[in-house]
């Protein structure tokens, strides 16, 4: 049968189930990924599964997340992560190095390839033709350990871009275009495999900011073919014997396909506080901007920084604009010095920010009251820029540098030509920051600082779960929602008890404590539970405050995910109109578990209004085993598979 790439990858790599769109299949992982917010967790849980080396072709551990050291916790969850490295096989690309999925891109994907990595945005590097896929920090430990990765099959659908972009119109007013098209709910069970005449214009660092964006969809993965434009990319990073050439099979079969025609494209902007409010920059001319920040894993490649050099050389930013520009990696970095970029950005203005995700993940630049921040990030959802009531803004590095000169929101097509970018003859290659493994490490002791707590334990599933409604919420709910990053609450992602404080701060600061007093008990939500990261912390939190069950509409695939590894039973309501029918502190009851969810339908009775209703799920036998003993590491321990 003729195979779209997706299903190729997956198919060489199943070790488990058919490739039936829903079904539970396993892959095999190639390589996997991890960064340091989420790294400790994931090395704590390797640790606790009792595995002594990684079983991958290799593993790679990123220092990008955490790299403010306001006080000693980030340092020593680094000294952490670098001894467990060594000791466990792992490269560590050390703090300054980058952020994991461009250098990533840069230095260590390759064609065909499946990786797996502890970060939503691991989908960027099928930029390069290679199935990346983000999870949970548990999965990932497993994967480490050489285990196969479950997912239900996902549907694949075909976006076949069509003719050129117009100057001025960059990969990330198509990602853009993706998202008012499809909406943040739009990928979820998907992976989208890019196609059409217009691929071929498209570069590796154009394909990287579309594929990371389609984990604003919710997709499971992205993926590009590997063709010309993937072989001149490893060429000038002198890594052209890792190619080869992938492509479907003509007249391969899609589920679904979504044709955009490039040419018709214009300078986009996603508007507060969704990645898919977009509409052209040019309908917000004029809005007043007092921030612009270019960086984040989807918009600080060497191209962009170059292009956003480009633009404000010779001028100045707008005396109201705080323009910060964070180099994605640490070759972007050398290589706009060597090119004259830097020294255009600095003469212009611009304040130049560490390599590391920085004010994407709230780690800085938090922006003024009531104004306006431009961002080339990925991610606006409330709250996430370390504001309550944030004003942020998404959109091109070029929309980004128009606006910072002009200190409103700017179509960059008003400046003009574009100026003349100039491909590098070669990348400047130095892997001198990532360290690679010893081969000896018998006498490597794995240091833990104080704030590094073990894991908390987790009891088996009872048959009766009872307790209140602890919070009641609408759609799309975000992991920045169930749990904050910034500078307060990262330095605590490797302690449990610690972070949960901090479960749902932004929407009811008296969560923790409620949930606490209560014994537990449920979260009710709507549609697209969990969206955005891959932080497991979100789910380990919610169950280490005692939250049995979440019941909601939908849920993000990662996090759904996370719940069950968590032990915390996700069910979805049957009817819609249940939802409108319960209130926040109704006692909810359910009975006879596991066996009700092996029988498909769970019966929930409200106690507080003496009703019941029916509640549905997506588990299948080995989750429901995975939640009957508490969660996966006690499944694992106990020798399920
Ligand atoms: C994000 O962009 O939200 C993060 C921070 O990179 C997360 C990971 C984390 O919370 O540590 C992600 O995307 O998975
Ligand atoms: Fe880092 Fe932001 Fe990318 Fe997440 S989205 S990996 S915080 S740059």
């Amino acid at each position: 049968m003729a195979r779209n790439l997706a299903y190729k990858i997956l198919a060489e790599h199943l070790v488990f189930g058919r490739l039936v769109p829903g079904q539970e299949i396993a892959i095999r992982m190639d390589q996997t990924l991890t960064q340091d917010a989420t790294g400790t967790m994931a090395y704590l849980q390797f640790e606790a599964l009792g595995l002594s080396r990684v079983r991958t072709e290799f593993s790679v551990s990123y220092m990008d997340h955490n790299l403010l050291q306001t006080s000693f916790e980030n340092a020593d969850d680094h000294r952490y992560l670098q001894t467990a490295a060594a000791k466990y096989g792992v490269y560590f690309s050390r703090p300054g190095n980058g952020i994991c999925h461009q250098v990533h891109l840069e230095r260590l994907g390759l064609p065909g390839k499946t990786l797996l990595g502890s970060d939503s945005h691991t989908l960027t590097i099928g930029a390069l033709g290679s199935l990346g896929i983000g999870a949970g920090g548990l999965d990932v430990a497993l994967a480490m350990g050489g285990n196969p990765f479950y997912l239900p099959t996902p549907r694949v659908l075909l976006v076949r871009l069509r003719g050129r972009l117009g100057p001025w119109v960059t990969a990330k007013d198509i990602a853009l275009e993706l998202l008012r098209r499809l909406s943040v709910k739009g990928g979820v069970g998907k992976v989208l495999e890019f196609g059409g005449d217009g691929v071929a214009h498209l570069t590796v660092s154009g394909r990287a900011t579309i594929a990371n964006m389609c984990a604003e969809l919710g997709a499971t993965s992205a993926i590009f073919p590997s063709d010309e434009q993937t072989l001149a990319y490893l060429r000038l990073q002198g890594r052209q014997e890792g190619w080869c050439p992938l492509a479907p099979d003509p007249e391969a079969a899609y589920h679904e396909v979504l044709e955009i025609d490039l040419e018709t494209l214009e300078p986009l902007i996603a508007q507060p506080s969704s990645p898919d409010n977009v509409v052209p920059a040019r309908e917000l001319r004029k809005l007043p901007v007092a921030q612009v920040c270019v960086g984040g894993c989807c918009n600080s490649s060497y191209r962009d920084l170059m292009s956003v050099a480009a633009i404000l050389e010779g001028k100045r930013v707008h005396k109201d604009v705080s323009l910060t520009i964070s180099p994605g990696s640490r070759q972007v970095y050398q290589m706009i010095a060597r090119h004259g970029g830097l020294a255009a950005l600095l003469s212009s203005g611009a304040r130049i920010l560490e390599t590391a995700c920085g004010p994407c993940i709230g780690m800085g630049q938090v922006p003024p009251t009531g104004e306006a921040s431009v961002r080339s990030f990925n991610r606006n959802f409330p709250g996430r820029s370390g504001h309550p009531q944030d004003r942020v803004y998404l959109a091109s590095p070029e929309v980004c540098a128009a606006t910072a000169l002009f200190g409103q929101i700017t179509d960059p097509r008003e400046l003009g030509h574009h100026p003349k970018l100039h491909e590098p003859e070669a990348y400047l290659v130095d892997d001198s920051m990532i360290i690679p493994p010893v081969e000896n490490a018998e006498g490597i002791e794995v240091i833990k600082g104080p704030n590094i707590k073990p894991l908390p334990d987790q009891e088996p599933l009872s048959c009766r779960v009872q307790g209140p409604v602890l919070l009641l919420v609408g759609d799309d709910i975000t992991t920045d929602h169930i749990l904050p990053g910034g500078p307060k609450v990262l330095p605590l992602r490797s302690n449990i008890p610690a972070i949960s404080q901090f479960a749902f701060a932004q929407l009811d600061p008296g969560f923790a404590e409620r949930s606490r007093a209560a014994g537990g008990g449920f979260i009710v939500a709507g549609a697209n539970y969990g969206q955005g990261s891959s932080r497991e912390h979100a789910s380990l939190a919610s169950h280490y405050l005692g939250v049995k069950a979440v019941i909601a509409k939908s849920f993000a695939r990662i996090h759904h995910a996370n719940l069950v590894n968590s032990g915390i039973l996700p069910l979805t309501f049957g009817d819609e109109t249940d939802y409108q029918a319960l209130g926040q502190g109704d006692q909810l009851q359910i009975e006879g578990l596991p066996q009700a969810l092996m029988d498909g339908s769970v019966t929930i009775k409200n106690l507080t209004k003496g009703t019941t209703f029916q509640a549905k799920h997506a588990l299948g036998e080995r989750q429901i085993a995975i939640i009957a003993n508490g969660g996966s590491l006690n499944y694992f321990r106990q020798g399920g598979r």
